[in-house]
């Protein structure tokens, strides 16, 4: 890793990372460029996990609340969790050390739809920002910051920070990146206008975020190359998965409920997504088609490489470093079809809503009448958090979601009586797919939903588990029995495997 000293762009003070860490005082509320570990600042977050470990030898109280975009790095939240260095932190994240400071009560976690954090912040609901750190590729004298490969909530707490730190980070390729993203921060209410996107592709802003020059107060010199985030390799269910997925658009294309044209898609991260995006591409059925969604990640680019995808609206190239690579030398190919836009405009419910995009998300687990929990094991365990997923499914065209029958071993069922968490309610959510099958429940009532997903979606060692629950359940327009309900949750946290569940062992 590079680090260099270089002349602040506006006053001329020279600054070290370990200065402009010292910036930062205990208890401020620090707010971040970024979306995943692309465009996260890298450098003067790991130099403040540092500081909070002195201090905290030193027996001094250090800790700061951080707002972000959606996940970070291991260099902003691995490091400053193991530092114990944070007090409070929204929203979304992946980082695993995090994960266990929030469950063991560690750390105050709170989990927003990313659309909605600009806007939070910006009404004041999370605190003043004393602090924002923006990763750039090119900072002006006249105070332009041009991000790098991810926006999040930057044009909104770089604009009502205070103080104003810089990370010119030298890995990132400024010729290409400068002019991708489109920057557009939305009003308070009542003094909202509409958000002027008509297609995935218009732009409604600036190239750069303009912040008072007075108030960026240092700016540091760094060469890091972005902390990708690594999948596991795919698998024989990952791909059935994806396949599905694309089986029941093609269905819903050849019916005309999807216009021949096709419509915008928007896919969360992760393995199923990349195998549902290149069984779409593959399929010859499926017309070149445009992505309005959050996160690009390598199987998004490799498609518009190939023509299959036309245009690629997001909020971060969410890609790994040969990628990003490969995009800042064909910038020529790839500038007319890329836009990085923040995150309150790439999750926009009313964009989402006008485009007619259709979402696809993964699952923690589904319940019978198509409940969908995606953020807590057996209903108490953060994993991640809903991220976009909610801005998403709630005004889709389509909202699909997708998650493996089973996980485990094959000791936790994903479809369940009753959600143990609920992020998506039966009212939002259209279709559930597992690898065993597709569960259409639009247009059906609660029974015929549950009758769809046990017979379309789950794993025939639990089939008979779910059709034996409706028996017991108190018959209504949604049959439940309230004591049974979590049984297969409480059977496996007690016995280790749901398989093991008996309804006679519950209170009827
Ligand atoms: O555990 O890590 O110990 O192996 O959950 O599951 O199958 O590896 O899948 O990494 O895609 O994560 C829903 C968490 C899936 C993610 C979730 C266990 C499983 C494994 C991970 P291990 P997989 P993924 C885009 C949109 C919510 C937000 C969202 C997520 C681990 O996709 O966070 O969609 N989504 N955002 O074994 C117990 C179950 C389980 C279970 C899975 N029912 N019970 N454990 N696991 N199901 C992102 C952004 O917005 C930026």
């Amino acid at each position: 890793m590079k680090t260099n000293v270089i002349l602040k762009a506006v006053v001329m003070v020279a600054v070290v990372m370990a200065s402009a860490a010292s910036l930062i005082k205990d208890g401020d509320i620090i707010g971040l460029s970024g979306f995943t570990p692309a465009g996260t600042p890298k450098a003067v977050t790991a130099e403040l996990a540092k500081m909070a470990e002195d201090k905290h030898a030193r027996g001094e109280q250090f800790k700061v609340s951080v707002l972000t975009g959606a996940s970070t790095g291991d260099s902003c939240d691995g490091v400053l969790i193991r530092a114990n260095a944070l007090d409070f932190r929204a929203p979304y994240t992946t980082n695993a050390d995090f994960r266990k400071a929030c469950n063991n009560g560690q750390v105050r976690y709170s989990d927003i739809h990313l659309s909605q954090m600009a806007q939070r912040i910006r009404s004041g609901f999370l605190g003043k920002v004393n602090v924002a750190i923006m990763e750039a590729c090119e900072l002006t004298a006249d105070g332009r910051i041009y991000l790098t490969a991810g926006v999040g909530i930057s044009p909104t707490v770089a604009r009502l920070a205070d103080k104003v730190i810089v990370e010119i980070n030298a890995a990132h390729n400024k010729n290409s990146l400068m002019g991708m993203h489109d920057i557009y921060e939305l009003e308070r209410p009542p003094h909202r206008r509409p958000i002027m996107i008509e297609h995935a592709s218009d732009r409604i802003g600036t190239p750069y975020i303009q912040v008072d020059p007075a108030k960026i107060a240092a700016v540091v010199e760094v060469n890091i190359p972005d902390e990708a985030r690594g999948f596991h390799d795919p698998d024989p269910i990952t791909d059935k998965i994806g396949q599905n997925v694309a089986d029941f658009l093609v269905n819903d294309l050849r019916k005309g409920t999807i216009p021949s044209t096709f419509l915008p898609l928007q896919s969360g991260v992760g393995n199923i997504a990349n195998a549902v995006l290149s069984a779409l591409g593959k399929n010859p059925d499926v017309p070149a088609f445009e992505m309005y969604t959050e996160v690009i990640q390598n199987s998004v680019i490799d498609l518009v490489k190939t023509g299959r995808i036309k245009f690629g609206s997001t909020c971060s190239l969410s890609v790994t470093n040969d990628c990003l690579q490969d995009i800042y030398d064909n910038i020529d190919f790839f500038r007319d079809k890329l836009v990085l836009r923040p995150s309150e405009i790439s999750n926009c419910p009313e964009v989402v809503r006008r485009l007619g995009v259709i979402s696809m998300n993964t699952a923690i687990e589904a319940d019978i009448y198509g409940n969908v929990n995606s953020t807590h094991i057996c209903g108490t365990k953060m994993m991640n958090g809903i991220g976009g997923s909610g801005d998403f499914t709630r005004s889709a065209y389509i909202s699909i979601f997708s998650c493996p029958s089973t996980a485990k071993g094959g000791c936790i069922s994903s479809i369940v009586p009753m959600v143990s968490h609920q992020d998506h309610s039966e009212h939002s959510v259209n279709v559930i797919i597992t690898e065993q099958g597709i569960a259409d429940l639009r247009g059906k009532s609660p029974m015929e939903r549950a009758k769809t997903v046990i017979e379309n979606c789950a794993h025939p060692d639990y089939k008979q588990l779910l059709w034996d629950y409706l028996k017991i359940a108190s018959k209504g327009q949604t049959s439940h029995s309230l004591s049974a309900a979590l049984g297969m949750h409480e059977v496996f946290l007690d016995k280790g495997d749901m398989r093991l569940t008996d309804w006679a062992d519950f209170k009827k």
